[in-house]
């Protein structure tokens, strides 16, 4: 039987929906170079790092910089992203995540965040939900994004759970991709089309229970 010690969850699209706030803050940046971008297209720089994100919508606007002026660039966009991030609150926190941990937590199964930002603490302070997390691994602790698996299997470690004893939580097809290739089980949350990787999809936590994990 397989079992369940830990339960590793992304950050944004997945406890609260950041996404929005990153929008507007590399389109701001955008058309200060003289051009834009859609949502559509916004969808691909969910769950990649800061710099990777840059690199992609400076592609799209066919814009070439030098390391240091896109080191400026990715700096200012943080800071204009921190701007709404400091006016979150906690009912920016997506339907069910509370109760699910709450369940979690009673159940005495770890919670570990695996996240490519590097402003996961202070989102988790804004929306009132740091207390909930054993572990925090984020943007901070890690050399490789996902699709790579380092940020689940620092987090099953800090857990001192197995991967297969880990069940990921995640909304973005790279994130997936990261659990399964770290050995874990992966719950994918939002489009079962985009997450078919996944072993199953949620559409929200409203609908997940803790006897789903075993
Ligand atoms: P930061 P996740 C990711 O969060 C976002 O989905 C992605 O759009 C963002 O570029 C990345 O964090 C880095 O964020 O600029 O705050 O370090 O989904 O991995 O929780
Ligand atoms: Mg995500």
């Amino acid at each position: 039987m397989k079992m369940t010690k830990a339960c590793l969850f992304d950050l944004d699209g997945v406890i609260v929906d950041t996404a929005v706030y990153h929008f507007q803050a590399w389109r701001r940046l955008a058309n200060e170079l003289g051009f834009d971008f859609t949502e559509h297209q916004n969808e691909q720089l969910k769950g990649i790092s800061r710099m990777e994100s840059l690199e992609l919508i400076l592609k799209w606007g066919n814009v070439t910089l030098t390391e240091e002026e896109k080191i400026e660039r990715a700096t200012r966009k943080n800071a204009w992203y921190l701007e709404s991030v400091m006016q979150m609150t906690p009912n920016e926190v997506l339907k069910g995540v509370p109760e699910f941990l709450k369940e979690l937590r009673a159940n005495g199964i770890k919670i570990a965040l695996g996240s490519a930002s590097k402003n996961s603490r202070l989102i988790l302070e804004k929306i009132n939900m740091i207390e909930f997390f054993d572990v925090i691994i984020d943007g901070n602790n890690i050399t490789k994004g996902k699709p790579d698996p380092q940020v689940f299997l620092l987090g099953a470690e800090a857990t001192n759970c197995k991967p297969a004893d880990c069940v990921v939580f995640e909304d973005a097809l790279a994130g997936v991709r990261a659990g399964k290739s770290g050995g874990m089980r992966v719950v994918g949350v939002g489009d079962p089309k985009i997450l078919h990787e996944a072993d199953f999809v949620i559409n929200g936590f409203e609908e997940m229970t803790i006897d789903r994990l075993f």
